[in-house]
């Protein structure tokens, strides 16, 4: 849709919505959704606006990404995989003094970002297949790829289990778990939320992904997640949670608190359904602690969640942190 003109680089030319800020209402709005592909979403946006902007005017096009940026910084708040693949493009960024040399760059990064983390999910899905057993009943909760990727994977090898899959109320991602699911011929029951506790005598295994993981090992995942995970500690079923490195937080390493998002009252209630005075509190996520995770399947291994501080120094760096240098 085009928006007007602008003066850049000494000429009028056509602007158009930016692309990053187009994705970043679409993430906000959830019509992309889920941490990872969000990220990935958001890289390939900023890698798009650099190369859709005309001329070489090296501070216009900053600009014009760092707009970009900051719209989809703001879009979700939880999810550090957004955070990470956001600033993983504008990486060694900083010092370059020609507008070909900072295209170039960004390009590179953003594909280099997008590669890295759906070579995570195929990775993701062939270790965590090994911890499917023959027979076995899954519990999930939301969508999570990550998780789904270590299903598909167990039944391409031949092993034959069951899944429930939560509703997850109250955007049910639920459903979209079991069609993904009886797409690959997996078989699947949904649950309500509450139902979780009263099947769990039965589950073996619980898989779910994460939006972000905290240096100190706690899982920031789908709001119910924690009440999976005590339910599945009581009944002595691991809790398993699948998740690519760039779910890891390096802001947590310097004492910030993950930011949970709440969203809008009518997710939960429908306009008129009960009166003013009722407030509807309708937060998105919540927090696991270790203590009730087995383990953390990452593409570098099989992790237990006290080894997050280590993933994060390793794999996101400290000059990682300090992009801006
Ligand atoms: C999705 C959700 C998913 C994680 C992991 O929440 O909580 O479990 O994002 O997903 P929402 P993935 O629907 O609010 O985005 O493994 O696909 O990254």
């Amino acid at each position: 849709m085009k928006l007007g003109t602008e003066l850049i680089s000494g000429r009028m030319v056509d602007t158009y919505v930016m692309s990053a800020e187009d994705i970043a209402e679409r993430i906000r709005t959830m019509e992309i959704r889920g941490a990872a592909e969000i990220a990935r979403r958001a890289a390939q946006a900023l890698k798009e606006d650099v190369d859709s902007y005309p001329g070489q005017d090296l501070q216009g096009m900053r600009s014009r990404l760092e707009k970009g940026r900051d719209a989809l910084l703001a879009s979700r708040p939880t999810a550090i995989s957004l955070w990470n693949g956001v600033h993983y493009v504008f990486k060694d960024t900083s010092k370059l003094i020609t507008a070909e040399e900072y295209r170039t760059k960004v390009r590179e990064n953003a594909d280099r970002f997008i590669r890295r983390s759906k070579n995570a999910l195929k990775t993701i899905g062939i270790l965590g297949a090994n911890r499917i057993r023959e027979g076995d009943k899954v519990l999930t909760h939301c969508n999570s790829k990550a998780a789904i990727a270590v299903m598909a994977e167990a039944w391409a090898q031949g092993k034959r289990f069951e899944v429930y899959a939560t509703e997850s109320r109250p955007w049910r991602q639920g459903v979209l778990t079991a069609n993904d699911l009886a797409k690959l011929g997996i078989p699947v029951t949904i649950i309500i939320d509450s139902a979780v506790r009263y099947v769990m005598k039965d589950i073996d295994l619980v898989l779910v992904g994460a939006d972000t993981i905290a240096s100190n090992g706690a899982v920031i995942n789908k709001i119910g997640t924690s009440q999976v995970a005590l339910a599945a500690h009581e009944a002595r079923v691991p809790f398993t949670v699948c998740a690519e490195t760039f779910k890891f937080s390096p802001r947590t390493i310097y004492g910030e608190l993950v930011k949970i998002e709440e969203r809008d009252a009518t997710e939960v209630v429908k306009e008129g359904e009960v009166p003013p005075q009722v407030r509807v509190f309708n937060p998105v996520f919540d927090a696991t602690p270790p203590e009730y995770i087995d383990s953390i399947v990452t593409e570098i291994g099989v992790i237990p969640p006290y080894a997050a501080y280590q993933v994060i120094i390793k794999e996101l760096g400290q000059e990682f942190i300090f992009y801006e240098d």
